[in-house]
């Protein structure tokens, strides 16, 4: 048995085609069923649905084979025991630092102030500021970032943007951009040794589909 663990959402709709192109279809849908283990057109293959950030403990530990994470998800976890070999390209977005409207974050830099940065992204903000000579006092949040600078919970934040709408919708504006996410292939190490012949033939399908 193979299993693949994805979240559900884009991850999970950006990777259907790429499964398909591989000829695995799923038979259930995650948004309208509440199944968190799906079978597959392949009774060699199955999908779990997990929360986004534990894509890669799944696959880290051999619960998963294989996997699908966002570049963010994968720094934060560290990669352990994980073989990244696709940049799969899908649910592209940016990591920004942003403030509200109205606040200086040029003049806040150069005075040397010492920003309270609220992410749910602690290893990405840590290294950014740490690499511009800023100090900073973290708070680790779990969602909602944009809020925290609207209520004077933080100064900045450092999350992911997209369309820009949030920030827009919460008169924020972003002021660095930090670097550019898509989501990778994750697979277990051991287990690619071990189930090759299964797993090899399903990397070249996606890699064939991504050139197509
Ligand atoms: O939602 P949950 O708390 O379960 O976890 P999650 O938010 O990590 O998962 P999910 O499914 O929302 O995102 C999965 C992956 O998609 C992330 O790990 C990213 O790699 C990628 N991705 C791509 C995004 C976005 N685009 C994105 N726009 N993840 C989150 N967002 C959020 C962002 O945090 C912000 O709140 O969307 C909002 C901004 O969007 P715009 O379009 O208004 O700019
Ligand atoms: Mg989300």
């Amino acid at each position: 048995m193979i299993t693949i663990a994805l979240s559900k959402g884009r991850i999970f709709e950006e990777t259907m085609p790429l499964l398909a192109a591989a000829g695995i279809t799923a038979l259930d849908d995650p948004e309208t069923s509440r199944k968190l283990i799906l079978d597959t057109n392949r009774s060699d293959v199955r999908l779990i649905i997990v929360r986004a950030s534990d894509v890669p403990t799944y696959v880290q530990y051999g619960a998963a084979d294989i996997g699908v994470a966002g570049k963010d998800v994968l720094n934060e976890h560290g990669g352990q025991g994980l073989y990244q070999p696709l940049d799969l390209n899908i649910a592209r977005c940016r990591m920004m630092v942003a403030v509200r409207d109205d606040f200086d974050y040029e003049s806040a830099v150069k005075q040397g102030a010492r920003l309270r940065v609220a992410t749910k992204y602690v290893n990405a903000a840590r290294e950014h500021f740490a690499a511009k000579g800023v100090h900073i006092d973290l708070i680790k949040l779990y969602g909602s970032m944009e809020l925290a600078p609207l209520v004077g919970l933080s100064d900045v934040i450092v999350d992911l943007v997209s369309s820009g709408g949030t920030l827009r919708a919460n008169h924020l504006k972003a002021v660095e951009h930090i670097s550019d996410v898509s989501s990778r292939l994750v697979v277990n190490q051991a287990a690619l040794k071990l189930k090759r012949d299964k797993i090899q033939p399903m990397l070249d399908a996606f890699a064939q589909a991504l050139i197509k």
